[in-house]
């Protein structure tokens, strides 16, 4: 039985990195083999490139950003599918949705920005953190890094809207991340407890209608 493929995406405070670990812990001690992965990975050549834009210590054009965040994936892609195909589950921190949401709340074209990452491996579940703009501000503010600015925010959870409505409840769930971290945790548990050894065989690639049917190619903003 291959590995699960979970990501945990959402808005900025919501809890992902907290609650990724949180689950890699569970996973670990339930018996699942289990690998996590970051994305932005600031480690690799690319992600320090990537960090050092959203540490604005350098410029670069939104179009060439938003392929470093992409190629940042694809460097990365062989590994997440050996790892699956090895029986592994892999949980990640912010994936391609990311990518589209944030560079296309700053104006370019949705279908422009999803294109590099067609094709990637495809999650076989998203778990969406919900928060409102005052819960995260409450968690202590919007820090330093480039995108952290409150009308920026809310573009992207629009955004993040329109991507979720191209899946359906068994590929992409929402979670009020609002509560308490206990209460999340529980919630994130439940989902993947419920996911791991049943996945299909077959890792689905993101974004290529051929092979993942129910995802909608109309969607145009
Ligand atoms: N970006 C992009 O443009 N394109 C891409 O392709 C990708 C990303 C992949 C950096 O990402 C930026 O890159 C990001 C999107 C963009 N820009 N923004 N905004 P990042 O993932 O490196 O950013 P981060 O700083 O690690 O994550 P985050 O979103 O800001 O935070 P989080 O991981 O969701 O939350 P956290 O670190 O777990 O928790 C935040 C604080 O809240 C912390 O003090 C916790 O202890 C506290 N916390 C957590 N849960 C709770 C609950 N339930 N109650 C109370 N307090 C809580
Ligand atoms: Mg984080």
């Amino acid at each position: 039985m291959r590995g699960a493929f979970i990501v945990v995406e959402g808005l900025d405070r919501s809890g992902k990195t907290t609650q990724v670990a949180n689950l890699q812990a569970k996973l670990e001690s339930s018996g699942t083999p289990v690998k996590l992965f970051k994305f932005p990975d600031r480690t690799t050549a690319i992600g320090q490139m990537i960090d050092s834009y959203l540490r604005s210590q350098s410029e670069l054009d939104d179009q060439a950003i938003h392929l470093l965040f992409s190629a940042n994936r694809w460097e990365l892609a062989t590994s997440i599918e050996s790892l699956l195909e090895q029986g592994t589950t892999v949980v990640c921190d912010r994936y391609a949705f990311s990518g589209v949401a944030f560079s296309a709340a700053k104006g370019l074209p949705l279908e422009w920005c999803r294109a590099p990452d067609s094709g990637l491996p495809a999650p076989d579940l998203t778990i969406f953190f919900d928060i409102s703009p005052e819960a995260a501000r409450a968690r202590g503010g919007y820090g330093e890094e480039r995108y952290e600015k409150e009308q920026l925010q809310r573009r992207v959870r629009e955004l993040f809207d329109v991507l979720a409505s191209e899946f359906d409840d068994e590929r992409w769930v929402t979670v009020d991340a609002g509560r308490s971290k206990e209460e999340v945790a529980g919630e994130v548990w439940k989902y993947a407890a419920a996911l791991v050894g049943k996945v299909s065989p077959q890792v689905d690639k993101l974004w290529v209608p051929a092979l993942q049917g129910r995802i909608m190619y109309s969607m145009k903003l």
